[in-house]
């Protein structure tokens, strides 16, 4: 076994976005790009020297051979110990528990999450720290700094490692330990819900379909709603890891997870919808005919999280990503609880959770979590939802019509543009900024502006700043449209746009969310001139 030392050359791009590197595989895959990469993080967290770290990913197109790559890498480099999931699957708040669990000095994700897999799709690496969180900015800087400047890497010249047994086995000085990626995160869930009354639940003939969107919670799923909570063999389905996802996008919205909202829409359908994404951290939740917006699901869950026994002590605080809906809000100011507003990406709720300042954090992306681990985590969002189902013995539909009543309803929708001309995305941000001082007094649609800025971010436990997190035009009455431009995608730029408006009518609380919110979308229209500037008749997603 040899140990070589390559020569490279920096090489453009390499800038972690929202959450990590994500390219086009075939990027990935020319020479040098992954080991690059690797090497960046490496050099960015100060070599892996007697360093253990969690090595996992979400089974997508590359994720086997990447996996080798990282192990190779690491074992040239003096890496003490990874531990790997078998198969080198495992998902992301399952790599975040790892972390934690076995005090790693952090982990390798291999995932670019809800983007499409596949030779022409899409894959991706991030860092996670030793707390197990995505690696702050502070780190994605060093790392990316890092890409800048190198000239070579070590790696081993050797067969490949056997990833498919569970057990310990040596490559050069480095200990590779594949695990069950299951055990661990399902013991976990245990010890945070009411598994008996779960259990009970399905027992009553309640029915549940989980759509695993063929991604890498299908095992996660199968072995804790089928096996340990006994719902009927089926509820959990598309739950083989494919390379290629089935060919779908695994993101679970409304679009993406067409099959499961149609079933949910329909007369066959079952008491309880959910699906999760590419590599778990998502959620999405749907009762019969009752699509619940992930901006309202936080909401629910930070007001009945009590009824769980991992949250029974009550909540420190709430934070939620800027364009998430205020729903949450509402919740924090009637339960007195602090409620903290983070630039999108989980990266930033970390603090946040480290210090105590807060137990439940979402983003309006279907992401939700608490401070279990330091990811969001999707089977975590449908496993405490069904604990409060089994504790309260509502429906879904209940459920929101009770919250709705007693909070009042943010309507809510984003609109995404995607695969736009980037200099024309760009456009329209700066053409929106050049009208902050002009804007406020102003009508559109008959909806008078109140403010408009950018959003920048203090955070208050480190006090980094974070500036250019998203514009916001808020109106009178408290609607509000807020403009993005995604840093996930891996083509041209998407351009998303939040819409949200507030109603304490308790007669007019069941309106479509897209005609409740006609003329904030007017008004949007009219002051960013979204279909001129990008050529987009409509959006192509609407959650
Ligand atoms: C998107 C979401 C953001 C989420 C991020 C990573 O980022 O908007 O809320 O944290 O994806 O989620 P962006 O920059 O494209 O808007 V995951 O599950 O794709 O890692
Ligand atoms: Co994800």
């Amino acid at each position: 076994m040899d140990r070589i030392t390559v020569e490279t050359q920096p090489i453009e791009g390499q800038k972690p976005g929202t959450s990590g590197l994500r390219k086009k595989t075939s990027v990935f895959m020319e020479p040098r790009y992954l080991e690059n990469f690797v090497q960046a993080i490496f050099t960015g967290i100060g070599g892996v020297a007697g360093k253990t770290l969690v090595l996992g990913g979400d089974g997508r197109y590359f994720n086997d051979r990447a996996a080798q790559v990282i192990l190779r890498m690491a074992a040239a480099q003096g890496a003490s110990r990874i531990i790997v999931g078998q198969n080198a699957l495992m998902s992301t708040p399952a790599a975040s528990n790892m972390i934690r669990k076995r005090q790693t000095d952090g982990g390798i994700i291999m995932s670019a999450s809800h983007n499409p897999g596949g030779p022409d799709e899409d894959f991706g690496v991030k860092f996670n720290t030793p707390n197990g969180g995505p690696a702050p900015e502070e780190v994605t800087n060093r790392i990316f700094e890092a890409t800048k400047t190198l000239d070579s890497y070590d790696i081993l010249v050797t067969d490949d490692v056997d990833l498919s047994e569970v057990g310990e086995t040596q490559l050069g000085d480095m200990v590779v330990e594949v695990v069950d990626p299951v055990v661990d995160y399902a013991a976990l869930m245990d010890s945070l819900f009411d598994f008996d009354a779960i259990a009970k639940l399905f027992q009553s003939g309640f029915r549940i379909r989980y759509d695993a969107m063929h991604a890498v919670t299908g095992p996660y799923a199968k072995a804790i709603l089928e096996e340990r909570l006994g719902a009927p063999a089926g509820s959990v389905v598309n739950a083989v890891p494919s390379p290629d996802f089935g060919g779908g996008h695994p993101d679970p919205n409304p679009i993406w997870a067409k099959d499961l909202m149609d079933l949910m829409y329909s007369d066959d359908a079952p008491d309880f919808g959910a699906a999760s994404d590419g590599d778990g951290d998502r959620n999405m939740i749907v009762g019969r005919a009752a699509y619940v917006t992930p901006s309202d699901s936080l909401a629910v869950l930070a007001a009945n999280a009590h009824l769980a026994p991992g949250y029974s002590g009550g909540l420190k605080g709430v934070a939620r990503s800027m364009p998430t809906s205020g729903a949450v809000d509402r919740v924090a100011a009637k339960r007195g609880l602090d409620c903290y507003e983070t630039p999108t990406g989980w990266k930033f709720f970390g603090n946040l959770l480290d210090a105590g300042r807060a137990t439940l954090c979402g983003e309006e992306s279907a992401g939700t979590g608490s401070d279990h681990v330091r990811e969001k985590d999707g089977l975590w969002a449908v496993l405490l939802w069904l604990n409060i189902l089994a504790e309260t013995g509502k429906s879904v539909q209940q459920m929101l019509d009770d919250h709705w009543t007693e909070f009042g309803r943010n309507y809510y929708s984003r609109h995404d543009y995607e695969g736009v001309d980037a200099a024309a995305a760009e456009g329209l941000m700066n053409a929106l900024r050049a009208q902050f001082d002009t804007l406020p007094g102003k009508s559109f649609a008959g909806r008078t502006v109140a403010s408009a800025d950018e959003f920048s971010y203090d955070d208050p436990v480190d006090g980094s700043h974070s500036a250019g997190q998203g514009i916001r035009i808020s109106f009178e009455g408290g609607g509000r449209a807020v403009f993005r431009l995604s840093g996930t995608g891996t083509v041209g730029a998407t351009l998303r746009v939040y819409l949200e408006d507030v109603c304490e009518d308790p007669d007019q609380m069941h309106k479509d969310p897209q005609e409740a919110l006609a003329d904030i979308i007017a008004a949007a229209e009219e002051i960013a001139g979204i279909k001129e500037r990008t050529g987009r008749a409509e959006p192509d997603v609407r959650t």
